[in-house]
């Protein structure tokens, strides 16, 4: 079985029950979540061996975020015990015209706080096929930027196949500063995950992809956001999640893949979105998955965008289905019903 290995934050997230609003609630539903920690999930549910890296502190809240991937089956005897804190993420769900709102307590987190060296990436990334990291992790600080470096060399080094969701997040830095880290690590990364704010954001790759106004895709826009990505990188493979919905009651999921030789755009999902967040982490375990397993550029891509679909059904960041139920979407006619 492949081995993947993922590096990032895990963050404590506390959201209000149901759709109430922060200034209403009395309490906060606790679960965890971090995009790299998602993937990780995902890997997990479909039966890879999947290891999580981390750094998180010696206290209870620190072992009760283990224990939310061991109970999944993440391997988590990688992840580095010290420093303060857990970060937070406090989440209050949008409905109708009103949106979602995050407000992030990271600041200080042992991960945040975390130093090159930390991590003994040789013994980490012993017979280990696949590594991912997302954008929130350089973005965390410079020390852990410099983290994320040491594990991309050192990935490198051992010839593991490396990808990255660009994963823009405005709150923990700019675009500078985003496109000169991510530019520094894209040397490393074979498989670039984005959509197409992440591409404009983080390295200024501008296509006029979607018609804000009326949501109507423009293919050429996406192929040429791909190849400019590709072009730019050289990566082998860029898949971009697609922006096909103009308002919050529009939710339409697809996304495309450019293997270097050819384009594939997916079958496009309506979806009824009961929680949005890893979303994006479920495509990238979908694909990491779907072409760990020698599926075809089309079909792996076709899995992943199932793969997510799913996940904006199910309650918390980490998605929680099998390959079965993702393959029997992804085979079907795009409602979920078994034809
Ligand atoms: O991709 C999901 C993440 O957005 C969520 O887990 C919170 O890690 C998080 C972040 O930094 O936004």
């Amino acid at each position: 079985m492949a081995k993947v290995v993922t590096f990032g934050e895990l963050m404590l997230r506390l959201a209000p029950p149901g759709y109430l609003r922060f200034t209403q609630a009395d309490t906060f539903t606790a679960t965890y979540g971090g995009g790299e920690a998602n993937v990780a999930v995902s890997l997990a549910n479909y039966g890879m061996d999947a290891a999580f890296v981390t750094k998180l502190p010696e206290n209870d809240i620190g072992q009760a975020a283990v224990n939310s991937l061991r109970r999944y089956g993440v391997d988590v005897s990688k992840i580095v015990r010290g420093g303060p804190r857990v970060g937070i993420y406090y989440l209050e769900k949008g409905a109708s015209q009103r949106p979602s709102k995050v407000i992030y307590d990271r600041a200080g987190a042992s991960i945040a706080l975390a130093q090159p060296g930390d991590f003994d990436w040789d013994s980490i990334f012993e017979g280990v096929s696949w590594f991912h990291f997302t954008g929130i992790t350089p973005a965390l600080g410079d020390n852990v930027a410099a983290c994320c470096l040491e594990a991309c060399k050192a990935a490198k080094a051992k010839n593991i196949t490396v990808s990255c969701d660009l994963n823009f997040r405005k709150n923990l830095w700019t675009s500078e500063k985003a496109g000169q880290v991510m530019g520094q690590l894209m040397e490393y990364v074979d498989v670039c995950i984005a959509n197409e704010e992440d591409a404009e954001k983080v390295f200024g790759i501008r296509a006029a992809a979607t018609d804000v106004t009326t949501g109507k895709l423009n293919h050429d826009g996406y192929r040429e956001v791909a190849s400019k990505l590709k072009e730019r990188f050289g990566f082998s493979k860029v898949a971009i999640t697609l922006r096909t919905s103009i308002s919050a009651n529009d939710n339409k999921w697809a996304a495309m893949l450019y293997d270097g030789e050819d384009y594939y755009f997916s079958k496009s999902y309506d979806v009824h979105i009961v929680d949005r967040v890893g979303g994006g982490d479920s495509f990238g375990g979908g694909l990491i998955y779907a072409l760990l397993a020698g599926k075809s550029s089309k079909d792996a891509l076709e899995f992943a965008v199932a793969a997510s679909c799913l996940k904006h059904s199910i309650e918390g960041d980490y998605n929680a289905v099998s390959v079965k139920e993702v393959e029997t979407l992804a085979g079907g006619d795009g409602t979920g019903r078994v034809q």
